[in-house]
């Protein structure tokens, strides 16, 4: 019946971790309230090609607007509560680094206010990022290490978390930070550099472009997950007696550079890496062509050079682990972009 399913209600829902985590609560029976901002460049096909759609109730929802977020949470009443929305692309912090502050620091606050005054009993799961660690204090990070965050982004989403901590000390509110390492996905937004890669190769591959794919810092090192794993960790999250903080990793790091070799040969790129900084070029040995070269356009004012996350914590309080490791997901990712290209 419908009354008695659970309600989640996830704002960001046209986002690729809004569509992995509604299509996890719907096989979980939950009935879906989805969060979404009018007027978003993004449109629903994410869910379209999760095939759950039709399933989902969209709501307008705007992280600034205070007084409809209030209307939402006093009317819906949901049992949990996951953000995911957010201004979440670090390179455009700096240029939009009040607005970020005001979407991702302030709008994390206005939730949390809103759970306060008129649905206290909402679980709420804020999505933090290892952005907030930015220049590590410490290798690999965990929950106990100290941040440094390196973008507006990342000093955005500091305020979110303690704000969260803050909220569950203070006033009662069940509300967890899942610190979310990198994690990625065939429905990744092609600004983020994995899938920046890999559409980009699939367009070289089926011979619809020639252009050689520009890239900022190759060295830069990251740790990937898979975006349909991580999911069910928010879920996990808010179903423990307490709310708490959670590292969620893989424990393995891999550079931008080993990225596009791994995705390359797939599209049977053999790399071959020339010059310098600025200058380097990689040309795939078999053909004599230059595929991917930098273009320092895309260097960012100031760097987060290496992210390793513990996720031990995770796999012991609650049972978790990364199943998809880098060089599946690599693979996941390239072949998906060379069927769409096929299409
Ligand atoms: O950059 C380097 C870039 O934009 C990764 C978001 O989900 O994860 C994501 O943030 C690295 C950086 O992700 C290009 O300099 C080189 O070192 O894929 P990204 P991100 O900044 O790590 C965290 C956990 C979040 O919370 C965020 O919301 O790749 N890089 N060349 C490039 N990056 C991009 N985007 N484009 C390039 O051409």
């Amino acid at each position: 019946m419908a009354d008695s399913k659970k309600i989640a209600m996830i704002s960001g829902i046209t986002g690729q971790d809004g569509g992995y985590l509604a299509k996890f609560l719907l096989e979980k029976n939950y009935r879906v309230l989805g969060l979404y901002r009018r007027g978003a460049t993004d449109t629903f096909s994410k869910l379209k090609e999760h095939g759950i759609f039709e399933q989902i109730e969209l709501l307008d929802f705007d992280l600034l607007e205070l007084s409809n977020i209030c209307r939402l949470l006093k009317k819906h009443q949901p049992d949990e509560f996951y953000n995911l929305a957010a201004q979440s692309f670090v390179a455009a912090s700096w240029e939009e680094p009040i607005y970020t502050a005001q979407a991702d620091g302030m709008g994390v606050l206005y939730i949390l206010e809103a759970i306060r005054e008129f649905s206290p009993k909402t679980r709420f799961y804020q999505a933090s990022t290892s952005e907030m660690f930015g220049k590590v204090q410490e290798i690999p990070q965990t929950e106990k290490t100290p941040f440094y965050p390196r973008s507006p982004y990342g000093v955005a989403k500091l305020m979110a978390h303690w704000a969260c901590v803050n909220y569950s000390e203070s006033f009662n509110v069940f509300a967890c930070s899942g610190i979310l390492f990198n994690h990625e996905s065939p429905m990744r937004g092609k600004e983020f550099v994995t899938r920046k890669i890999t559409s980009h190769f699939a367009r070289i591959y089926t011979g619809k472009t020639g252009e050689p794919l520009e890239l900022g810092n190759l060295n830069s090192k990251r740790d990937w997950g898979y975006a349909g794993d991580y999911v069910e960790m928010m879920w996990k999250m808010l179903q423990h007696t307490t709310p708490d903080t959670y590292v969620i990793s893989t424990g393995e790091t891999h550079s931008i550079r080993e990225f596009v070799e791994e995705a390359g040969k797939h599209c049977g790129f053999d790399l071959q890496w020339q010059g310098s900084e600025d200058s380097e070029t990689g040309t795939d040995k078999k053909t004599g062509k230059v595929v991917v070269k930098v273009n320092p356009k895309f260097y960012r004012p100031a760097e987060v050079d290496v992210l390793i996350g513990n996720p031990e914590k995770a796999k012991k309080v609650l049972g978790w682990n990364a199943k998809v490791d880098f060089k599946s997901l690599c693979r996941m990712m390239m072949l998906a972009d060379i069927e769409r290209e096929k299409k």
